[in-house]
């Protein structure tokens, strides 16, 4: 049994979505965490070493960081083949595109945010301005992030575009709204919402 440490309406929903296209066995369990504001607590049950959201555990494995644990659980339950195991084709691409999230995609998005011009040669990460064109490249060639099967890459990238292609930090991209409907449109988003939801 998975539990899935989370707050609502956070990056831990997605692994509800995720769970529940893996049909993985899980459980929620609720945790505070500090907020923008400067408001609220980390719930002293988190076992994240800075009380964020996601984390997960099973039966007393910990798992945080979201590529981690995408990997993590894609390999754990492959009935539904969410993600390359190791040996498999496309393994490399699936590794390059889970790390790109958070050493690449998620940096530049902040970036911008922030009004911070990312130096060239020291950061590692590149501006939105170039990181978009690269994702779009790839989802011009095929439906999803590594070609014609969704993976748990489309539960990361999905996700965060549905939540940025309406707002200033993304230009307007056709090919992007598109990507952002398969993914929204999928069943297991659905059952994922319902069960936030439910609470
Ligand atoms: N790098 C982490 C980021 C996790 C993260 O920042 N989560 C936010 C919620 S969306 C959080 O827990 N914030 C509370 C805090 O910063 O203390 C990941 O991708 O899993």
């Amino acid at each position: 049994m998975i539990t899935l440490f989370h707050r609502p309406k956070s990056r831990s929903t997605r692994f509800i979505f995720l769970l529940e296209e893996l049909e993985a066995p899980y459980e929620i369990r609720a945790v505070s965490t500090r907020n923008r504001d400067g408001t609220g607590e980390a719930d002293p049950a988190n076992p994240h070493p800075h009380g964020k959201v996601p984390v997960i555990s099973d039966e007393g494995e910990i798992v945080f960081e979201s590529p981690a644990i995408a990997l993590y659980l894609t390999d754990r339950f492959p009935k539904n083949r969410l993600g390359p195991l190791a040996g498999e084709p496309g393994r490399g691409r699936y590794l390059s595109w889970l790390s790109y999230y958070t050493g690449v995609l998620e940096p530049a998005f902040m970036s911008k945010f922030m009004n911070m011009p990312v130096p060239r040669g020291t950061a590692g990460w590149v501006a939105v301005e170039e990181a978009m064109p690269a994702v779009i490249r790839i989802l011009s060639a095929g439906p999803y992030m590594l070609g014609e099967r969704f993976s748990a890459v489309d539960v990361l990238y999905g996700t965060t575009f549905a939540m940025f292609a309406q707002g200033p930090l993304m230009a307007k991209s056709a090919v992007v709204e598109e990507y952002v409907q398969r993914i929204v449109s999928r069943p297991a988003f659905a059952r994922a919402q319902a069960r936030e939801n439910a609470g």
